[in-house]
């Protein structure tokens, strides 16, 4: 017979106890699977703690190459991905193989992965960023030309704020993110005049230049918590309203468009947690050299 809910997430507390499991939850996650975890967040703020805690077993509620940069920076620990279809359809627009092809265009070039990338491309570049510091780490480049990969709205958003340096950008995107429109801004600015406008650089350019302010998942919860604002306008995956909401009851804010939902956030349910800690599905598994390599991306763009 199927368990109610309560009844997993008691089962679920008691195994992670029994295990020695942690759970941690991206901040685009559904709002019953954040109240489940330990610890919500950015997938590199997730993946730092899982490294820092003394657990054995990670169950990392997020997308595929989340988890890999989880078991990259942990390869000690075992990292369960409770839903092993839950990809990022932006980090499968590059492949390793394609990035070793394009790098011998670009031969003086640096190579920049944005996190959002296989670990096996992570193996081949030379510095990962995420989008709270994807500035600072091409700023702290020697170079002055970079292959930036895979998106091209992250990319474009740096390549305007680093006006000295050649970026050449890889054509990927977010699905989720570049849908929304300069019309679907302008609609939602046209009901909700007094709102303020808070962007990820995943979206397209027109969108990020209609916004009051463009951050990473971290820099949006940060803004709005910091501004003497009331209203926002949150452009970006809807996951994030459920934190938004809780750390400001006093503040209001809404989706800018219906469209901002990641079906594959969306895969990991209560019951695929407790499936994951109950027969220790699915495990994250990566090659020794490919951990290595990757690592050192990572830890390049921890270095600045
Ligand atoms: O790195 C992350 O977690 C992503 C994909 C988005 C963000 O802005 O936090
Ligand atoms: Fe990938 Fe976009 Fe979903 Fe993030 S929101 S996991 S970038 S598809």
């Amino acid at each position: 017979m199927k368990k109610d809910l309560t009844e997993m997430i008691n089962e679920i507390k008691r195994m992670k106890h029994e295990k020695n499991a942690v759970i941690v939850a991206h901040n685009y996650q559904i709002d019953e699977v954040q109240e489940l975890a330990d610890v919500v967040g950015d997938s590199f703020t997730l993946s730092r703690y899982c490294a820092s805690t003394n657990a054995d077993i990670v169950v990392f509620c997020g997308v595929h190459f989340m988890a890999e940069s989880a078991k990259i920076l942990s390869p000690e620990k075992t990292v369960l991905l409770p839903e092993i279809d839950a990809g990022c359809p932006m980090a499968d627009m590059i492949t390793a193989e394609a990035l070793i092809e394009e790098k011998k265009k670009y031969p003086n070039a640096a190579v920049v992965c944005y996190i959002n990338t296989s670990a096996a491309v992570k193996a081949e570049c030379d510095i990962c960023c995420t989008s709270s510091n994807a500035v600072r780490v091409i700023q702290s480049i020697p170079n002055d030309e970079i292959l930036f990969a895979p998106d091209q709205n992250l990319g474009s958003f740096i390549a305007k704020q680093v006006p000295n340096k050649k970026i050449h950008l890889w054509e990927g995107y977010c699905i989720t993110h570049h849908r929304v429109s300069r019309e679907d801004v302008e609609k939602a600015k046209s009901i909700h005049p007094d709102a303020l406008v808070l962007a990820h650089p995943e979206c397209r350019q027109e969108v990020m230049e209609m916004a009051d302010f463009v951050g990473s998942t971290a820099q949006i919860i940060d803004y709005a918590k910091n501004s003497n604002h009331s209203k926002f306008l949150i452009a970006t995956e809807m996951g994030i309203l459920h934190k938004l909401r809780k750390d400001n009851p006093n503040k209001t804010f809404y989706l800018l468009t219906q469209g901002l939902i990641c079906p594959n956030m969306k895969k990991t349910t209560v019951e695929s947690v407790y499936n994951a800690l109950k027969y220790n599905r699915y495990e994250i598994n990566l090659d020794k050299e490919v951990i290595e390599r990757a690592r050192r991306s990572l830890e390049a763009m921890l270095a600045i």
